[in-house]
């Protein structure tokens, strides 16, 4: 056993053991004593004052409250309306949306509304303009639902080193915008999100999954960097949605089914790989996106921010785990039961081929036009050293830079980003769905994303067309990068 599993199973026994402390001292809280009920906080009837003429059709409270993973494991954290993930959010594409946030909690928060087409000051984003949802306080976000597809909703503050803020906290939810158009044929619906809990700072490196040394690395320097890799965020507990692996309600399938699956990756910091034994997966949509050229794989890579929905054909009765492919994951938690109907047996894991994940596949050989400019966005690390954090520069600056990135309304640019650093970053754009262009040297078209995957010393192009003005920000989903540095602010001329 490797020292950093011992580290996490040492940390979940230890939490198990003292489960029933805990539970009594979350229970006795007085910040918790808040959460006994949307309705029944003190806080709504002073509020009503404020409410505008007609009714939101989302409410989302901001609050303390407490996830039971398991009948032996609870963990607190601040979520949407006491749930994680947080309410479902679903409506018609085009559909004039209208959601209050009403904030029962000390600092002022942002909710971002992540891959839809809104103006500036709605997108949930401090750097963007977006005024906060003040503390004890509302807000009422109005936008129309654009483009359709899996969306999601989350938290968008900076925790720099408190771990209980930002997307460290159980503040997520998935948004969904239904086409008019067919999404092909399914017998159920499923929502997943992965998530790890009560992150810690470790020296331990958290890069689970190692690059494979057949990869290209085209950004590889030619001296490596030497200096001490700086601390890192960890978690002992990991779940999907707010359960640990066979604590919760398995997911109930019947022979010749097809299950629509939406994953969502709602980790402050790590990529996962997840396989569904004895089955494969359809890959139909990537980011909410449908994809040109669907593509059936064993194992689904997805970082933070990403989406990934695929279609799941219930051809082989059994009991199986659908799970996080690293055992220590799964063992911490990251995985569900998929049981058949009249199958009662124990579940089962079936380790998946050995295979990689490549957006490419999904895409098509159709040339792009060529972009008006390109723009090169090069990133590096600053080793932070065993008591420090990294920080990260984007073209030689941590944010905020001197000078925006600038975009001029209607021109189609070219994105290459450069990645000089031994970590995968999945890079988010806002307010903009951007088309890759090319992974690595490979060539793809068709794909449109908002979250892009660059892997250690890799490059990447995507292209975009730059037709929401406004703030616009650029930055790594990983929540540890994103507060120191890597972040950038591109701007309407
Ligand atoms: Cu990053």
């Amino acid at each position: 056993m490797k020292r950093r599993d011992f580290v996490k199973l040492g940390w979940a026994t230890m939490i198990a053991t003292q489960t029933g402390k805990l539970r009594a001292a979350l229970g006795e809280s007085p910040g918790l004593q808040k959460v006994s009920g949307p309705l029944s906080h003190p806080m709504a009837t002073a509020l009503e004052p404020n409410a505008s003429e007609h009714a939101a059709n989302f409410t989302l409270r901001i609050a303390p409250m407490m996830v039971e993973l398991s009948p032996q494991v609870a963990i607190s954290t601040i979520g949407y309306s006491n749930k994680v993930p947080g309410p479902l959010l679903r409506m018609r594409e085009g559909q004039h949306v209208t959601v209050d946030v009403v904030n029962d909690t000390d600092v002022p928060e942002y909710v971002h509304w992540h891959g839809l087409w809104v103006p500036s000051e709605v997108d949930g984003v401090k750097e963007e303009g977006t005024p906060p949802v003040p503390p004890h306080d509302r807000r009422r976000y109005q936008f129309a639902a654009r483009p359709a597809g899996s969306r999601w909703y989350h938290s968008h503050t900076a925790a720099m080193m408190d771990l209980h803020r930002g997307a460290y906290t159980g503040q997520f939810g998935f948004l969904m915008i239904d086409s008019a158009n067919d999404p092909g044929r399914y017998d159920q619906e499923v929502f997943l999100a992965l998530r790890e809990w009560e992150y810690f700072l470790s020296t331990v490196d958290p890069d689970e999954n190692p690059p494979d040394p057949s990869d290209p690395m085209p950004e590889k320097p030619a001296k490596p960097d030497l200096r001490p890799n700086g601390l890192e965020v960890s978690a002992p507990l990991y779940s999907i949605n707010d359960k640990i692996l066979g604590a919760g309600e398995p997911l109930r399938v019947q022979a010749g089914q097809r299950v629509l699956m939406h994953l969502l990756n709602a980790s402050a910091s790590q990529i996962h790989r997840v396989a569904c034994s004895g089955h494969r997966f359809q890959v139909i949509a990537l980011d909410g996106n449908p994809v040109p050229t669907p593509q059936p794989v064993d194992v689904i890579e997805i970082a933070p921010g990403e989406r990934v929905d695929a279609i799941v054909e219930m051809n082989n009765p059994g009991v199986w785990i659908l799970g996080e492919i690293r055992y220590v994951a799964r063992q911490s938690g990251m995985g569900i039961v998929v049981e058949y109907a009249n199958q009662k047996q124990r579940p089962r894991w079936t380790p998946p081929p050995k295979s990689r994940w490549d957006y490419t596949i999904f895409g098509t050989t159709a040339p792009h036009p060529a972009p008006d400019e390109t723009i090169d966005m090069v990133f590096e690390k600053v080793p932070g050293g065993p008591n420090g954090i990294n920080h990260w520069l984007v073209n030689g600056r941590e944010y905020p830079h001197d000078r925006e990135f600038v975009f001029r309304k209607g021109r189609r640019y070219r994105l290459v980003f450069h990645n000089r650093s031994d970590d995968s970053h999945p890079l988010h754009i806002h307010r903009h769905l951007f088309e890759l262009v090319e992974l690595n040297g490979k060539p793809t078209a068709g794909i449109k994303k908002d979250t892009v995957i660059v892997p250690v010393y890799g490059r990447v192009a995507v292209d975009l067309v730059a037709d929401q003005p406004g703030l616009t920000l650029f930055h790594c989903h990983i929540q540890q990068h994103m507060d120191y540095g890597f972040m950038a602010l591109f701007r309407y001329a």
